[in-house]
């Protein structure tokens, strides 16, 4: 094989012209939770990506989380991506939404007063932004099971509203202590019916957001982001995680799907934590693998090469380099990232940074 990070490639019915692609990042921006000319501006600059990961959209009211995050379930969403995704196609690139329920990573100041839902009444102690400062997350709302057919149904529309927006496709947001997460977990579900207690059952909700999902666009348009190893927003770690992602990987490999996006190790910190873990779990997935997570220029290009990734997602330098595809192949500097302007404000940290 003689793929290269800079070689074009295929992740389901979605071309991209290089394996360099741009990770989720959230950047708390849509004041009125509908993406702005601005975020048209920012995702345009960053249209040389292989492929474009949106920030995480909320697919409903009760998915949100933390301030300022856009959704993707109303007509004023479906309008304002529309013209993000038609900047990206028109400057050559492609750009797929990421599907986001936080579930118990929320609080009611941001969810007109409501108590956030989630597998069972655990609190995460976790911390979310509501605008004004960081906040305690609050003890959520253990889901009814007669509700849950009701949360597919606004993964369904979320989809159907990206595709209307023009969107390449769509990644499920699986990863980092949300609500996909904290359904798979013994350590988040306790639950005592169909959707908790055996492996089987707390991969039930997952097995339902694929369906809902690739029923209403395709499995070859659909992506998902996992990271099993990972303690973010304070999920912690399953009993038994090997047996766990094995059955998840089987209940991905049912459908075709365009690419299995991994956060290998901790999300933010080691990635080869703990070994062997993420190649185990890698070697039974039969999508495309995106690896993600402290990659640099180097192991990227070698995890290319090596086969052990088809594509490698950058996250932090690609809010500081909007040319990171340019600067990679020419083994070119890169910007330092300002992390002080990562989530809120304006202009400023956000479609400031120079290109080559
Ligand atoms: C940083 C700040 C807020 C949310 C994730 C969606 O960790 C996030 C997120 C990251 O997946």
């Amino acid at each position: 094989m003689s793929d290269t990070l800079f070689s074009p490639g295929r992740l389901g019915r979605i071309e991209i012209a290089n394996r360099i692609i741009m990770a989720p990042l959230t950047r708390n921006r849509a004041f009125e939770l509908v993406p702005t000319d601005l975020m048209v501006e920012y995702y345009r600059q960053r249209a040389s990506a292989g492929l474009i990961v949106t920030e995480g959209t909320q697919i409903s009211p009760m998915g949100q989380g933390y301030a300022w995050t856009p959704g993707i379930h109303t007509p004023e969403q479906v309008k304002g991506w529309r013209k993000i995704t038609e900047a990206v196609h028109a400057a050559g690139g492609k750009i797929v939404a990421q599907l986001w329920h936080v579930g118990r990573i929320s609080h009611p100041s941001l969810l007109n007063g409501a108590q956030p839902v989630a597998p069972s009444a655990i609190s995460a102690e976790a911390k979310t932004f509501d605008g004004k400062g960081f906040v305690e997350t609050v003890e959520p709302r253990a889901l009814r099971e007669n509700e849950i057919p009701g949360i597919m149904a606004d993964y369904a529309h979320a989809a159907r509203c990206a595709d209307e927006a023009g969107f390449d496709g769509v990644e499920i947001h699986a990863a980092n202590g949300y609500l996909i997460d904290q359904f798979l977990r013994d350590t988040a579900n306790t639950r005592t019916d169909d959707y908790g207690g055996t492996i089987a059952n707390r991969v039930r909700f997952l097995r339902e957001v694929l369906a809902a999902v690739t029923g209403a666009i395709g499995a070859d348009r659909t992506g998902i982001r996992l990271s099993p190893w990972s303690n973010a927003n304070n999920v912690g770690i399953d009993s038994d995680t090997p047996a766990l992602f094995a059955a998840v990987a089987e209940a991905l490999n049912a459908h075709d799907l365009a690419f299995v996006h991994v956060v290998e190790g901790q999300t933010g910190g080691p990635r080869d934590w703990p070994a062997g873990g993420i190649e185990a779990f890698r070697a039974a997935l039969k999508a495309p693998y995106i690896a993600n997570n402290g990659y640099t220029r180097d192991t990227a290009v070698s995890a290319v090469a090596t086969g052990a990734a088809y594509a490698v997602a950058f996250g932090k330098a690609f809010i500081a380099n909007p040319d990171l595809p340019a600067r990679l192949k020419a083994d070119a500097p890169l910007n330092p990232p300002r992390q002080a302007l990562f989530y809120g404000g304006g202009a400023e940290g956000y479609t400031d940074y120079p290109t080559l």
